[in-house]
């Protein structure tokens, strides 16, 4: 009994030392080589196979897109330390399995165990996360980052297996565990201080993880362009953001490429030199993500410049049948969209946002740009053009969401903030955005009595069929009251925008926009 308790202690302190150490290794893998870990690839490889309603159910009870991030990977942590502890105990019993065993059998069987184990959690591994193995953190070309991160993880886990037997050796020496049934003795001093040498390492892992914290984008995903003094061209620290990491890529822009592949005949790789020294457009776009709801402001407009996508689609020569491109971001994530709309000129692969590099939350060094589709499609740290001639899903539209993209006829008001009461007789300007791609705005018409009667706003900043655009309405309510103020945007073939309101799910929201302003005497 006394003999199988230290054997258990023993692979336990081996194990959860072993795991540490490990976590250790996989996080610096993280920060230095951008591979990444198990704990952040699984919620990864998960996210697009949930159903869409399932996804928003998940994020409803947890809080959040960030509240689940944290969660997944707090709980795969814990997970991860709890398997490789036990790990460790599994390693301490079939070594010590046959008592009288001499100290190379017993020898010979850890390491065949922790080989053997090893060898197959990394298959197992590798099978699994299979698909988000492309994600290099660091914008690796996509050539090199699978490979890496499968090498990576196969590291990491040799550590692990290593120190297991290392650690297990080194506590179980002859005094504790090899000594004959039934003997007791003091806590082995060995297994004291390994533990004290799992406590750095979890130090040591505690304060990578405060590193990388820092840089996750809990702090910033969802971040939204609010406020009563929009600006027609958002600044890009106001500029709105969603990301499905928990965090984005650092691309070191020397070791990343932008590869065009699939059904090309000529397939070419780019430097990001070779990209800016290409003949290049500008122009200012307006992104607006498809969890937009009415009223809200995951919406933004920045100039962008870039290399048409056109370009680089001629360069390698397509063959025929291609129906649509699939982006690959360095994070894994991927999108399409239809071919026709890969050879518009405003399509392009953007390196500069608003005069400067593109900011790394933005999509640095490269992004793609879509005019008049949902952000989703404007793939960010993007890192492969792929010509597919079948219809393929992206990383959302697994989820269930579309199949429709493109962003509908919307507007909405900005200002005053209708928190605030009026007083009689003081002007208000209603102020607001209308958007309709790839048309653009004609008209926008308030109404002041719930959508009753309209009246025509003016048009400030005519915006371009690409660009949103501003408009007000000058008003000065001379009773007191509470109005329901409503906006509605015709597009340039006269479509008015559909006021028949529809959820998020699955195409993104439609209807329109309506707020009360109190009106006080
Ligand atoms: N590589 C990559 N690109 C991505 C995403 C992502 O998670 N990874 N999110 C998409 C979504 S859902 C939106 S709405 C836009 C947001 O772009 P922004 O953060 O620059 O506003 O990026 C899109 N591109
Ligand atoms: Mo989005």
């Amino acid at each position: 009994m006394r003999r199988w308790l230290w054997v258990l202690v023993t692979g336990l302190v081996s194990g959860l030392v072993a795991i540490l150490l490990m976590t250790v290794v996989s996080l610096l893998l993280r920060l230095l080589l951008g591979i990444s870990p198990v704990v952040e690839a699984v919620p990864d490889r998960i996210a697009p196979t949930l159903e869409v309603h399932d996804f928003l159910a998940l994020l409803r009870q947890y809080g959040g897109y960030n509240r689940l991030k944290q969660l997944g990977v707090g709980s795969g942590l814990l997970a991860q330390l709890a398997a490789g502890t036990l790990g460790g105990v599994a390693y301490a019993v079939v070594v010590e399995a046959r008592a009288g065993a001499s100290r190379f059998a017993r020898r010979r069987r850890g390491l065949w165990f922790a080989l053997v184990g090893v060898l197959l959690i990394w298959i197992v591994t590798l099978v699994v996360l299979w698909p988000v193995l492309t994600a290099n953190f660091r914008g690796l070309p996509p050539m090199w980052a699978r490979p890496v991160a499968v090498l990576g993880l196969l590291f990491s886990y040799a550590v692990y297996g290593v120190a297991v037997v290392l650690v297990y050796r080194w506590i179980a020496t002859r005094r504790y565990i090899r000594r004959e049934e039934g003997s007791g003795g003091p806590i082995p001093r060995r297994a004291v201080l390994a533990l004290g040498l799992g406590g750095a390492l979890a130090l040591g892992s505690g304060g990578l993880l405060r590193l990388l914290y820092t840089r996750a984008t809990f702090s910033y995903d969802g971040f939204r362009n609010r406020g009563t003094n929009l600006t027609p061209i958002t600044s890009n620290d106001r500029f709105y953001v969603v990301t499905k990491n928990v965090i984005d890529p650092r691309v070191a822009r020397a070791a990343w490429r932008l590869q065009i592949s699939g059904a090309v005949e000529n397939p070419r790789t780019y430097g990001f030199e070779d990209l800016t020294s290409m003949p290049s457009v500008t122009q200012a776009t307006t992104l607006m993500c498809i969890s937009n709801g009415v009223g809200d402001s995951l919406i933004s407009n920045a100039v962008w410049k870039g290399v048409p996508l056109r370009d680089l689609i001629a360069a390698s020569v397509p063959r025929s049948g291609v129906v649509e491109v699939v982006l690959h971001g360095a994070d894994a994530y991927t999108d399409t969209f239809e071919f026709s709309k890969a050879l518009e000129p405003t399509t392009i692969a953007a390196y500069a946002m608003n005069d400067v590099p593109i900011p790394d939350r933005h999509g640095y060094p490269v992004r793609m740009i879509v005019p008049g589709k949902f952000g989703e499609k404007n793939v960010k740290w993007i890192t492969r053009v792929e010509l597919v001639t079948e219809e393929a899903k992206g990383f959302y539209e697994m989820q269930g969401w579309g199949p429709d993209f493109d962003i509908p006829i919307r507007s909405g008001f900005y200002s005053p903030d209708f928190k605030d009461t009026v007083p009689t007789g003081t002007a208000v300007t209603l102020k607001g955005w209308a958007f309709a791609p790839t048309e653009g705005v004609s008209r926008v018409e308030v109404s002041l009595d719930g959508g009753k009667s309209w009246q025509e706003a003016k048009i400030d900043d005519p915006g371009t069929p690409i660009a949103w655009t501003f408009w007000s309405y000058p008003w000065r309510p001379d009773r007191a009251g509470e109005y329901q103020v409503v906006a509605r945007a015709v597009n340039t073939r006269g479509e008015l925008q559909p006021s028949r309101a529809t959820s998020i799910v699955p195409s993104g929201a439609r209807g329109y926009h309506r707020a009360t302003v109190r009106v006080e005497g």
